[in-house]
C-alpha cells in the first residue's frame, strides 16, 4: 500500500499514529506530496483525490481512499480485529461521534485559521484569504479544546475508557494547534494531562520520523 502523505501535516499525522498503533508501518511506503509547492492541486493529483488533500491511501489493485477517518477504518478493519474504531455498535457510535466532533470543533477550525489568518501554504496556493472567518475560527477550536477537556475530566480518553480513533483526531488539532503556537487555555487541565499521556504513546512520538527517516539521522 502507498500513502500520499506531508511528514509534517497534522491530518497525514493522524494516520500514521493509526498505522503505528495498528503496528502496519512495514505493509506501507510514502510519497511525499509537497503541499508548499502545490503538489496537491496538480490535475494529476486531483485524479486521485477530488479534494485535494492529504492523506490518500492506494491499495495494490490502485483503489484511492481519502479522508483521515475513511483510511483509519480501511486500516483497523484490515485484519478483522478493529481496536481504534470500536467492536460494537454502541462503541462504533460514540467513537464516530467524538472523532467527527474533533474535526468540526477543534481540528478542521484549527485548519481553516491556518489557511485564512495565517500565510498558509504561502501566496501560489492560498488564492483567497478571509482573515476574519480565520480568526473567528481560531477562537471556535479555543472553545473545542474547553469542550475536550470538559469531557476528559470524567473519562480517560475521548470516547471512553480506551484509546481509540477519536484520540488520534484530537490529538491531530493539537498537533496543528502546537505548530501555530495557538495555545491549549491554562485551565483546560484535563486536556493537557491526556495530551501529556498521548505525548508518551510511541506512536505520536514517532509520527514524523516514520515517513522522514532523514530527520531522524539528520
Ligand atoms: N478532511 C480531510 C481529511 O480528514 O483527510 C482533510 C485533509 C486535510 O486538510 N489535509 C491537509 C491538506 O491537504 C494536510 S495538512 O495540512 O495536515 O498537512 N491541506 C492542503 C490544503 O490546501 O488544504
Amino acid at each position: 500500500m502507498k500513502i500520499y502523505d506531508w511528514h509534517t501535516g497534522p491530518y497525514p499525522a493522524r494516520v500514521r499514529i493509526a498505522l503505528a498503533e495498528k503496528n502496519l508501518q512495514s505493509r506501507v511506503s510514502f510519497v511525499s506530496v509537497d503541499l508548499r509547492k502545490g503538489e496537491h492541486k496538480t490535475p494529476e493529483f486531483l485524479a486521485k483525490n477530488y479534494s485535494g488533500t492529504l492523506p490518500v491511501l492506494e491499495l495494490e489493485d490502485g483503489t484511492l481512499i481519502a479522508e483521515c477517518t475513511a483510511i483509519t477504518e480501511y486500516l483497523d478493519n484490515l485484519e478483522g480485529i478493529p481496536t481504534l474504531t470500536g467492536t460494537t455498535a454502541r462503541e462504533k457510535g460514540i467513537i464516530h461521534m467524538m472523532s467527527k466532533r474533533a474535526e468540526l470543533e477543534l481540528l478542521d477550525a484549527i485548519s481553516v485559521y491556518f489557511h485564512h489568518a495565517t500565510p498558509g501554504l504561502g501566496p501560489h496556493v492560498e488564492i483567497y484569504q478571509n482573515v476574519e472567518w480565520g480568526l473567528r475560527q481560531r477562537d471556535k477550536a479555543m472553545r473545542g479544546m474547553q469542550y475536550f477537556d470538559a469531557v476528559l475530566k470524567g473519562q480517560s480518553f475521548v470516547a471512553g475508557e480506551s484509546f481509540s480513533m477519536a484520540d488520534i483526531t484530537v490529538i491531530g488539532g493539537l498537533i496543528f494547534a502546537d505548530l501555530l503556537k495557538v495555545p491549549v487555555p491554562a485551565e483546560c487541565v484535563a486536556l493537557q494531562a491526556w495530551y501529556g499521556r498521548m505525548n508518551q504513546r510511541p506512536s505520536v512520538r514517532n509520527r514524523i520520523a516514520m515517513s522522514d527517516p532523514a530527520r531522524i539521522s539528520g
